[in-house]
């Protein structure tokens, strides 16, 4: 395995000791990635000299180091300042600097090296998302005998936007680099054929492009979560006693509305607070009646756009609270800091209604936690189309951020669906996240990996 970061975090320093960091893609990937004994290449997070390869709930973990400049260049920059806004369909205008590029080819190269001296002959070597795009490439270059996948987290743009990419030869070949290179949803599927049409020598048929005389495979994979251990934690009683004091600390009868993001620009938090004071505006809900709860994860908060963004929500959270709060009853309640998933848990079993309002997402995870935590089929989900997850929860109440008055109405209607309704649209949401979990997810792309011929 090879991605950006890898599956431990330290808990303090460097001294400290290592933790498996929580999330979908390390409980889908490290079984199997254990049972033959694999190697997880990443970086650690942090700048300068790394520790050596360590095992750890047994998997070999393998530093790679970054130095504080190829974190400003390559991780900041080109990564979250040129590729996230590019490929999230320019909510923020990507900035292009030369040297940014020059260590973000030096940062791959260290990658695709440190793989290609580990990997045994004949491996699969599975690569992850958009700042590691150059790997494929240049692996394939150092070790043709490996078996070589990549899959992308993030969307894949259309033509008239990815066109701009100074890099954008550079980068189609990279991915042309493995055998198999998935996508979340069928359209980043389709703009990938094209684009390796338009811009490389590569030629597509469904599904194949043969390029320089190999067969590359691509299609979309939508990533899924552990539907299994959320559904577990939220059978269990702490986790129901802790959902109950949270309605109790917000006040007899008043219903939740929740939202749970990464604070980042391309999730629609901004949009949703919005929607959220036109509805107490209009005195179509009362303040005494309902809040939300936006927990907000603090997030590459060295870049520029980010500290806007938070500046913005802070600005409107303050607003909204000062002309609608009573003493001791906040209307909305701001978290920015990273919870524990026992405290996660108990949030999304609280909320009333879960507002997921991207305006552009590869997939979204929490929608679909959200509906693997209501068990009691309660809750209603309000979900924008331009989420990945959109494709396969089609029972949510599904919404045009861009649209305020829209989304005003869908809060509304959140909030008045009658019990019958939720239990009808959740149980269907269930079904299919229960369906379709990480561990199909990853089952189904290794098999098809190991399908393609080396
Ligand atoms: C990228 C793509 C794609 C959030 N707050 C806390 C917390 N979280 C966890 C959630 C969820 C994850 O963070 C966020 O995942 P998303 O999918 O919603 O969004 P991105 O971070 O942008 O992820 C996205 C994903 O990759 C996977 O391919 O779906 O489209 O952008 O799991 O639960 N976890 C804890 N405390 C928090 O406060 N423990």
């Amino acid at each position: 395995m090879v991605a950006n970061r890898l599956p431990v975090r330290r808990t303090r320093g460097s001294g400290g000791e290592w933790l498996t960091s929580p999330g979908g893609l390390v409980s889908a990937l490290s079984p199997a990635l254990r049972e033959v004994h694999g190697s997880w290449i990443g970086w650690t997070g942090v700048a300068g000299a790394v520790p050596k390869p360590f095992d750890h709930d047994g998997i070999r973990n393998v530093p790679v180091e970054l130095s504080a400049r190829e974190i400003e260049d390559h991780y900041e920059g080109l990564s979250n300042s040129a590729l996230w806004p590019l490929y999230h369909g320019c909510l923020r205008p990507p900035e292009y600097h030369r040297h940014w590029w020059r260590s973000h080819v030096a940062v791959n190269g260290r990658f695709a090296q440190c793989a290609a001296e580990l990997a045994p002959p004949g491996a699969s070597v599975w690569v992850q998302d958009y700042h590691l795009q150059l790997v494929p490439g240049m692996l394939r270059a150092l070790r043709p005998d490996l078996r070589i996948g990549f899959f992308l987290h993030i969307p894949f743009p259309p033509r008239e936007l990815f066109a701009q990419l100074p890099w954008r030869q550079q980068v189609l070949e990279g991915l042309l680099g493995a055998d198999l290179v998935g996508f979340q949803a069928a359209l980043g599927a389709r703009n990938f054929r094209a684009l390796v049409e338009r811009f490389t020598d590569g030629r597509g048929e469904r599904g194949v492009i043969n390029f320089r005389g190999r067969e590359v495979r691509y299609g979309h994979f939508p990533i899924s979560i552990d539907f299994e251990a959320f559904d577990t934690q939220a059978h269990t009683d702490a986790a129901r006693q802790r959902s109950a004091e949270i309605h109790d600390q917000i006040g007899d009868g008043r219903r939740i509305l929740l939202g749970v993001d990464r604070l980042d620009y391309t999730k629609g938090i901004d949009i949703r607070i919005r929607a959220f004071r036109e509805l107490l505006a209009s005195g179509a809900i009362d303040p005494h009646e309902c809040i939300l709860v936006q927990q907000a994860v603090p997030s590459r908060e060295h870049v520029g756009a980010y500290q806007e963004l938070k500046a913005e929500v802070e600005r409107q959270v303050g607003e909204i609270n000062g002309e609608f709060a009573t003493l001791g009853a906040p209307v909305v309640h701001y978290l920015h800091k990273s919870l524990p998933q026992d405290e996660l848990v108990p949030l999304y079993m609280a909320a009333d209604a879960m507002l997921v309002t991207p305006l552009r997402d590869g997939m979204n995870l929490v929608a679909k936690e959200y509906v693997a935590c209501r068990p009691d089929e309660r809750g209603a989900l309000v979900l924008s189309e331009f989420t990945g997850a959109a494709n396969e929860l089609r029972q949510a109440l599904i919404v045009n951020p861009y649209d305020i008055d829209g989304l005003a109405e869908r809060i509304r209607q959140a909030l008045a669906l009658p019990e019958v309704e939720q239990q009808r649209r959740m149980r269907a949401m269930r079904d299919a996240v229960r369906k379709h979990d990480v561990h199909r997810w990853a089952r189904v792309f290794l098999d098809q990996l190991a399908e393609t011929y080396v």
